[in-house]
């Protein structure tokens, strides 16, 4: 069913194989508006596509972005074909329009663009099975080595320092100085907690700056649904939403992952006692991971992990709050306050993981 014929004509746009028969939206995204195309191909067959408007509000230079893209996927396919692998299924393809372009630009300048739909595979909004997550680390840590040799000087910046997590701070402190929603009377504690972990917020970039751990290429939005998990294998087989690949270290894509995965609740869960860091997903996501990339990492990066779970969390969690004091601008809302529930479920992680650094730091111990 076409549940959303107003799209069809944007569809309409690329090379698809054949008539649009159904067209549904993807919801899990904080970011773009995403659809899917269904189309009727050869012989009957259904085709799908992934239908996305860019969100040009954050991604404010999308031709850029899409160059990133276009040229990330076809290194990408290059390797993959090397290694006798599906380029079609392992990586995103980018739908060209009947124009030949990789973007369609509407009369209300907003930019749509189409991928392959890869099938087979589910993006999970919860780990559940430990196996799924640790596939998921083999598979991030491959995508960091497979771009490991990507001219890094050709990428543009598509968000200007996406992670660094002390201008994040110094965001935060406005959002709060500013008080644009008047919500701030409503949320101290969460503030008071945000601003007292100000000491913290330069452990990576100060450790980027002095030349201790490099920049590499990397993907900077590794949460458990950019990745596709294949649903015969549970093997990561594609990793999605490359927005912000970018330079960045590899820390950012292994505290990223840490914060959404290995929790027991939901990124919005409201009621806090089913919120907790869970210890063995930690240890699953660490394993696959340094399976992969323990090799190329150095001993700084390797010594940094743990910090970097509750870095990346904090930083989060910052951003939320931020967006809620600053009239949720920035994150897709589904319901009322979504932002502030967000901030407080980042808020219980960072808690649990300060008091279980040591024995993360132990479980990195066994694998690195
Ligand atoms: P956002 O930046 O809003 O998170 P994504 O590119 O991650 O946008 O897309 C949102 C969701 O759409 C993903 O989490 C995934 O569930 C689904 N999705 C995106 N691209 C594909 C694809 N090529 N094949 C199948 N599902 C996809
Ligand atoms: C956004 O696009 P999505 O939903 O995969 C955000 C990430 C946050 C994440 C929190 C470009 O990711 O940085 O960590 O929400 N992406 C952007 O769930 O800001
Ligand atoms: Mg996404």
């Amino acid at each position: 069913m076409i549940k959303y014929p107003e799209i069809k004509p944007f569809a309409e746009c690329f090379k698809i194989a054949g008539p649009v028969v159904g067209i549904d939206k993807i919801e899990n995204g904080h970011i773009n508006a995403t659809y899917v195309i269904a189309c009727e191909g050869e012989g009957g067959a259904q085709i799908r596509y992934i239908l996305q408007t860019i969100n040009t509000k954050i991604f404010t230079d999308p031709v850029s972005l899409m160059e990133n893209i276009k040229n990330v996927t076809d290194y990408l396919k290059n390797i993959i074909r090397e290694n006798g692998g599906d380029v079609n299924r392992e990586t995103l393809t980018c739908i060209e329009t009947t124009d030949g372009l990789i973007y369609h630009v509407d009369d209300q300048n907003r930019y749509w663009r189409m991928y392959n739909y890869i099938e087979d595979a589910t993006s999970y909004q919860s780990v559940e099975r430990p196996i799924l997550f640790e596939n998921a680390a083999k598979a991030f840590g491959k995508f960091q080595r497979q771009l490991d040799s990507y001219p890094a000087d050709t990428l543009h910046e598509t968000i200007a320092k996406f992670h660094d997590t002390v201008k994040r701070f110094r965001d935060f402190e406005e959002a709060v100085a500013n008080d644009i929603s008047g919500r701030a009377k409503d949320c101290q504690p969460e503030i008071e907690f945000y601003l007292a972990h100000k000491d913290i917020c330069g452990e990576i970039t100060s450790r980027i700056a002095s030349g201790e751990i490099p920049l590499r290429v990397t993907h900077n939005d590794t949460k458990l649904n950019n990745i596709m998990i294949d649903n015969e294998t549970d093997e990561g087989i594609c990793v999605i939403d490359l927005d912000t690949v970018m330079p960045g270290s590899a820390l950012y894509d292994f505290g990223d992952s840490i914060r959404f995965g290995a929790s027991s609740a939901a990124e919005d869960e409201q009621d806090l006692s089913k919120v907790y860091f869970v210890p063995e997903l930690f240890e699953a996501y660490t394993r696959g991971f340094l399976s992969e990339a323990k090799e190329a990492l150095n001993d700084t990066e390797k010594d940094l992990l743990p910090m970097s779970a509750i870095l990346m969390t904090l930083e989060c969690g910052m951003r939320f709050l931020g967006d809620h004091l600053n009239g949720d601008v920035y994150f897709s809302l589904h319901y009322e306050n979504q932002n502030l529930y967000r901030a407080r479920t980042q808020m219980k992680l960072v808690a649990d993981m300060e008091a279980q650094i040591e024995d993360m730091k132990a479980i990195v111990a066994k694998y690195r």
